[in-house]
């Protein structure tokens, strides 16, 4: 084969959520073009910019090739072999000095988008047994997980919208228009909700900012931040006062029904627009045409998950589906057929809730880690127990959790630190050893998390573009080498894992679609590598009533222990004014992801994206005009940054996105992000502004005070 020859590669885009199929024409090691996989079952030729950006990042000279240490505050480069051993070297001594908790593990978003991570990452931490576990999860979408665990008894039962059916679509606190979806993969989402209208139905859209997905909607309804709750418990309130009440086929399997109906009962309608800026009537719409619509369904994502009341309001609307009659229906909210991790009973992963509680504020555990607002927290506070070293897999969390300043200053503080990534930035400058892997052209990809979370089931399972550059390891294998050395060290046993395909293969075979079912075919991983644009398996349909339930008693749990005593804590608060000051909100746009692809001048470029984002009343109030550079103050820190008067935003409601502001903080080795100017909220939002029953960061309503200068 020559070197000029022209190849085509189809594959997944795995950088967000929506899972798109990409067509990339390649000529040697160059890449021709990137463009959307028109054959693919689910995104259907759907691509977004970013897409186009992953030769960027595969091209990228600043991306770290071969491992590096820190000598003398300078970056060298050094073997693998030498890295390995000095990471093993560090964590472990670390451990056998202060004990297995002083060493601090934390993995951010894209290991879920990245198959080895998922499977060899997780060996890899549990081999560590530290309970010092934080994650993104806790900055996302912890409190749906748990609610979904509660609920249905698995973390990842999470009952997915079917959009592609339903004919009035709520989305509370999600911008997919900007984010393409979350616990919802559903690209080509502007097709999606403009065939909704077509066929007569309606979206609403319930957000303190007229999103870019509120502008698509049937209707827009402005809500102050973390108040969602007073609307949600108020929407109960009339199901049950008006006797809208459609348990269907599924009252054989719900508990604490009639409990719910007491407890919503103060919630009068009457009594929630000064929180919310919802009226009773708007209320009473909502919950009538949510019961009336044959196929509805209800949808939040980031705005009420990342909240002071994020448990409340996913509880609330699980609730609202199964009340109203929409949970397990078509056009409602469905569980997934997915051809690896379909939940049911016996499936790996249900989930687990409290068993310990993190030492300083006595956040609960969930599922193995404790929340990432109290990891700096953790590590600043002596004691035993104290986190003195941190590893890190492809996480970025000084620009991704609450109150930055404060983590930055606690990993300056550290005794040792690894990261697995791919860049020096923000968090990983702190780190002693970096170990950078493969990134996603270079290797294989199954979407282990997101298929399972998608509006129709499909499967795809796609080889590498590129082959590795010479002596790169993907992520599994630096698992892998790193465990085994670390096992080695304290004299254990270690198995290494198989690579993560044949991981996959095995439990493609023993799912749904495999040679144990009950089907005239049997998908195999090398059956699936002949079908390049992924194999469709139809749209979702009702199965909860058909065995899915994995709660011991096989019910639906509809009132979890904790969620009475919240509602409570809700209710204290029912009929007092709200304060007035002004109250922050995050941003998505739809060319960045989080904090990491900012070092693509494609993604880059253009205006300005990381303004204050403030109603032109507002500004007024406060003598500013638009573009003016002013002060912003909460609790934690103050930052300065160009105002942009926009209506968009809610009376009292202003918006900065995350993930900016790259050159506040030295070191950081990505010259086109830093060449950005911008800030990131979370140098304002609080590490002790979070979800009280979960211990998730409220990084959204966070109160600030906004001044001219
Ligand atoms: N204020 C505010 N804060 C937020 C949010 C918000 O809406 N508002 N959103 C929150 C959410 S939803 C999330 S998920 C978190 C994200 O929080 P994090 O996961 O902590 O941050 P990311 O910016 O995603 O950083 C990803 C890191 O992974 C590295 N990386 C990328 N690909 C790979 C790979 O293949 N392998 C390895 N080893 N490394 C890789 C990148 O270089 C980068 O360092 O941020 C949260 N923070
Ligand atoms: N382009 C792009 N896409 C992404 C990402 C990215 O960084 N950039 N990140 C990915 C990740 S990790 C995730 S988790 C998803 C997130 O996906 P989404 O949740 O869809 O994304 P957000 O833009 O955070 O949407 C949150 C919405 O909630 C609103 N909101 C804020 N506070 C409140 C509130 O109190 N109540 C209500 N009702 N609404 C509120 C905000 O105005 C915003 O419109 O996006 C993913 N996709
Ligand atoms: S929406 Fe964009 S970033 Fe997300 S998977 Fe599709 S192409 Fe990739
Ligand atoms: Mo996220």
């Amino acid at each position: 084969m020559s070197a000029n020859e022209v190849k085509t590669h189809y594959r997944a885009c795995n950088l967000c959520e929506a899972i798109c199929g990409i067509e990339i024409k390649t000529q040697g090691e160059e890449i021709l073009s990137i463009k959307g996989d028109k054959n693919d079952p689910l995104g259907r030729g759907h691509i977004c910019p970013k897409a186009v950006a992953l030769q960027d990042l595969h091209n990228d000279p600043e991306r770290l090739r071969k491992p590096v240490k820190k000598v003398d505050g300078q970056w060298q480069e050094i073997s693998w072999e030498e890295a390995i051993e000095l990471a093993a070297e560090g964590m472990v001594k670390l451990q056998q000095t202060h004990g297995k908790d002083a060493l601090a593990i934390y993995a951010g978003n894209p290991n879920v988008h990245n198959y080895g991570s998922l499977t060899h990452g997780s060996m890899l931490s549990k081999l560590l047994r530290s309970k010092n576990r934080f994650s993104a999860t806790s900055l996302d979408q912890l409190p749906c997980q748990l609610v979904c665990y509660w609920m249905y008894g698995h973390q990842l039962g999470v009952p997915i919208a079917d959009i592609d059916h339903c004919d009035f679509f709520v989305i509370m606190g999600g911008n997919p228009m900007a984010s393409n979806g979350s616990m919802m993969t559903v690209p080509d989402i502007a097709k999606r909700l403009k065939a909704i209208k077509q066929r007569d139905g309606e979206v609403l859209v319930i957000d303190p900012r007229r999103s870019e997905t509120a502008e698509v909607a049937s209707e827009h309804w402005p809500i102050r931040p973390g108040s969602d709750a007073f609307l949600l418990m108020a929407v109960i309130h009339t199901l049950f006062e008006e006797n809208l009440i459609r348990l269907g086929h599924l009252e054989p399997l719900l508990k604490d029904i009639a409990d719910i109906e007491a407890l919503a009962k103060p919630f009068k309608p009457e009594l929630i627009e000064a929180h919310t800026g919802i009226g009773a009537e708007q209320c009473r719409e909502l919950a009538r045409k949510l019961a009336n619509t044959e196929r509805a369904a209800f949808y939040g994502r980031m705005g009420i998950s990342t909240q002071q009341y994020g448990t409340l309001c996913n509880w609330a609307i699980q609730v609202i589906n199964i009340l109203a009659g929409n949970l397990d229906k078509q056009g409602g909210t469905l569980l997934t057929h997915p051809a690896v991790g379909m939940v049911q009973p016996g499936e790996a992963g249900a989930g687990n809730f409290g068993r310990w509680k993190s030492r300083v504020s006595q956040l609960p555990e969930f599922n193995g880690e404790i929340p990432a607002a109290v990891m700096a927290e953790e590590m600043l506070t002596e004691g035993e127990g104290q986190a003195k070293g941190l590893f890190i897999m492809a996480g970025n969390p000084v620009s991704s959790s609450p109150n930055g300043q404060q983590l930055d200053k606690a990993l300056e503080q550290l005794e040792f630190m690894v990261a697995v990534d791919i860049y020096i930035n923000e968090t990983t400058r702190h780190a002693d050893v970096i170990l950078p892997p493969t990134t996603t052209l270079e290797h294989d990809h199954f979407d282990l998390a997101f298929l399972r979370l998608a509006v129709r089931n499909t499967v795809r399972f796609n080889e590498a573009v590129f082959e590795p550059s010479e002596g790169a390891k993907h992520d599994w294998q630096i698992f892998n080498e790193l465990a085994a050395a670390l096992a080695q060290k304290q004299g254990i046993d270690f198995q290494a894992l198989p690579e993560p395909k044949n991981i996959i293969d095995f439990a493609i075979q023993m799912g749904p679609y495999g040679e144990a079912a009950d089907n005239d075919w049997a998908l195999t991983i090398e059956e699936l590598g002949k079908h390049q644009h992924g194999l469709d398996l139809g749209p979702l349909k009702p199965s909860i009533a058909e065995g899915r339930l994995c709660t011991e008693d096989s019910m639906i749990h509809c009132l979890p222990e904790l969620i009475p005593e919240d509602v409570a804590r809700l209710e204290e608060q029912l009929g007092h004014q709200a304060q007035d000051g002004l109250l922050l909100i995050g941003r998505r746009h739809v060319r960045d992801c989080n904090s990491w692809m900012h070092n693509s001048h494609r993604l880059t470029k253009g205006k300005d994206r990381w303004q204050l984002f403030m109603h032109p009343k507002d500004l007024e109030k406060r003598g500013i005009n638009d573009g003016d550079t002013v002060s912003i103050e909460s609790r934690v820190g103050e930052l300065k940054v160009a105002v942009k008067a926009t209506d968009e935003m809610m009376p009292g409601v202003v918006s900065i996105p995350h993930g900016w502001g790259h050159n506040s903080r030295e070191g950081v080795k990505m010259s086109i992000a830093n060449e950005q100017a911008g800030v990131n909220c979370n140098d304002l939002t609080d590490e002790k502004f979070y979800d009280q029953v979960s211990g998730n960061a409220a990084l959204n309503g966070v109160p600030v005070e906004v001044k001219a200068i």
